[in-house]
């Protein structure tokens, strides 16, 4: 039995709680792999969609209840909600006190810049979880075991090509952490890029 396992399963629909098994299960191994905390990994995977599936006027109630400001681009995507209600339920419902595991809740759907790697693990868990099917899930499954970053940079692709081609808001996070890969791959190749572009457009 995984931490917090009973809690959630008469909280949430049994594709649900599998999901969140299934990503714990994932996270546990990304962990190990990657040299993450495991039993924060666990607890954060068995939590992460804890709110998933309230009703979007739940999540306004939760968030107006407990003074949550969100930002235009989340209210404006419904699909954001859990992130937010979720990391704040466990805070305050399940006395997670880690920021680790809150922010590894709180960002799971959009990825930030800066990702910690308890954050990198579980927003590649929730993609490469035995229940996902979707079509790429094997190429991010084998770039996973291969390179977290690599994986995570993958991810990040499939989502904004996806969100793009259906004319979907993409959260300023999700493209900020993307670029910021980018970035790194320009460091790579020229890594006096930054200091070159200094001189390039400093005249003084
Ligand atoms: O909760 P899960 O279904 O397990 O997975 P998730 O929390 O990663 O949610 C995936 C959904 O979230 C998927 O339909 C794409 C959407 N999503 C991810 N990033 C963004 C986003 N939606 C918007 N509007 N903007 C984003 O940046
Ligand atoms: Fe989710
Ligand atoms: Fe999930």
């Amino acid at each position: 039995m995984l931490p917090f396992e009973r809690y959630i399963k008469g909280r949430m629909s049994g594709k649900r709680f599998n999901h969140s098994i299934n990503v714990a299960k994932a996270a546990k191994w990304l962990a190990y792999k990657y040299g993450a905390n495991e039993d924060k990994a666990v607890i954060a995977g068995v939590l992460h969609d804890i709110t998933k599936e309230w009703k979007t006027t739940q999540h306004w109630q939760f968030l107006h209840k407990y003074n949550i400001g969100i930002s235009k681009y989340e209210y404006a995507s419904k699909k954001l909600y859990h992130s937010i209600t979720g990391s704040c339920y466990c805070k305050v419902f399940l006395r997670i006190t880690d920021l680790e595991i809150l922010n590894a809740i709180r960002f799971h759907t959009t990825a930030r810049p800066h990702m910690t790697l308890l954050e990198k693990v579980i927003y590649i868990a929730d993609f490469i979880s035995d229940d996902r099917h979707f079509e790429g899930v094997q190429r991010l499954r084998s770039l996973a075991s291969m390179n977290l970053d690599t994986a995570v940079f993958e991810g990040l692709s499939v989502t904004i090509n996806e969100l793009a081609s259906e004319g979907s808001l993409i959260h300023p996070n999700t493209l900020n952490a993307y670029n910021e890969y980018v970035f790194k791959a320009h460091e790579r190749t020229n890594p006096s890029f930054l200091k070159e572009m200094f001189l390039k457009t400093n005249k003084i």
